[in-house]
């Protein structure tokens, strides 16, 4: 695998950008090389999905950013009103109907040294654009995955429930899993426990029970995985927070993964050995319709 640059991935140009309280064409879309987001991962974000030009559970998603902004002594320098107004008005600036907005807030510029002290105003910019996270194929027929030898962060180092602009500890089990030729990965905590993926949360299905890691076992509290666990809430169908074990992988009836970008993607294969029967299960495809109906619905 070679992990060499192309300019194949470099933005429209016609992209329009919200930074530090102006909407700018994205060429002007510039934060400095002194900005703390940069130097070090100092900074959180959301990304969030658009259907019908309608944002899903963007008060969520500012909830959660507002929390992620507190745990690491970071001050929005927007409110949640302000916010609101920001993200509908980049949409808007660039057609979009349904697409996907990452929504950032770096430390800001500062000096050569880590001290946040030592640094000026928090930047915030938002895009709006569209996202494709895998094939669309592997929606109809599931993916692949493999078990991370990447431990998720301890929950007492980098909580994985801040959304924090440091994904390195993602991104390396993200090497792993595109090395192996997959799309994604299943990290594990430093208790063995199955956490999350590399960008969405995990779901099992067994003997007619869903099962989820609890959000102590460091995973991020996902809105999609949210707004699942109400609809499996809705169609009365067993679920169990609890601790999951590579075995549980092993001997699931079905497995799926949920995220703003991904949304629901079922997976039939784990370290190559098939899951289930090796075809999306009849829950997963169950939730993948509900969740598509709830997306267009929700007000
Ligand atoms: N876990 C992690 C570690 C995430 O980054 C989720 C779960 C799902 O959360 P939501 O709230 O979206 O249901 C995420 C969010 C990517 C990418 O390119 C993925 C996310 C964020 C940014 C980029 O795969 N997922």
């Amino acid at each position: 695998m070679n992990f060499a640059q192309t300019n194949q991935f470099a933005p429209k140009q016609s992209l329009k950008v919200f930074l530090d309280g102006r909407i700018v064409p994205v060429a002007e879309a510039k934060i400095s090389v002194f900005d703390h987001g940069l130097l070090y991962g100092d900074g959180v974000f959301e990304g969030i999905r658009s259907y019908g030009g309608r944002v899903f559970r963007l008060e969520q998603h500012l909830k959660r950013l507002e929390d992620s902004a507190r745990a690491i002594r970071l001050e929005i320098p927007m409110s949640r009103e302000e916010l609101t107004t920001a993200v509908y008005d980049t949409l808007k600036a660039n057609n979009v109907q349904d697409g996907y907005i990452r929504l950032v807030v770096t430390r800001g510029v500062g000096y050569l040294g880590l001290s946040p002290q030592r640094t000026s105003c928090p930047s915030v910019f938002i895009i709006a654009d569209q996202i494709e996270l895998y094939p669309r194929e592997m929606y109809e027929r599931g993916m692949a995955i493999i078990s991370s030898s990447v431990v998720r962060n301890h929950p007492n180092a980098v909580s994985p429930r801040i959304k924090s602009l440091n994904y390195l500890n993602n991104i390396l089990a993200k090497i792993e899993a595109l090395d192996a030729g997959v799309h994604e990965a299943v990290m594990y905590n430093h208790l063995g426990f199955v956490a999350e993926c590399t960008g969405d949360n995990i779901f099992l299905v067994r003997k007619g029970t869903v099962l989820t890691p609890t959000l102590a076992g460091g995973n991020l509290e996902g809105v999609t995985r949210e707004a699942v666990i109400e609809l499996i809430r809705r169609r009365n169908i067993p679920l169990s927070e609890t601790d999951l074990t590579r075995h549980d992988m092993y001997v699931a009836d079905e497995c799926f993964l949920t995220g703003s970008a991904a949304e629901i993607v079922p997976v039939t294969q784990i370290d190559g050995r098939p899951i289930g029967t090796g075809k999306p299960g009849p829950i997963t495809g169950q939730l993948m319709a509900d969740f598509h109906e709830l997306v267009r619905q929700e007000k």
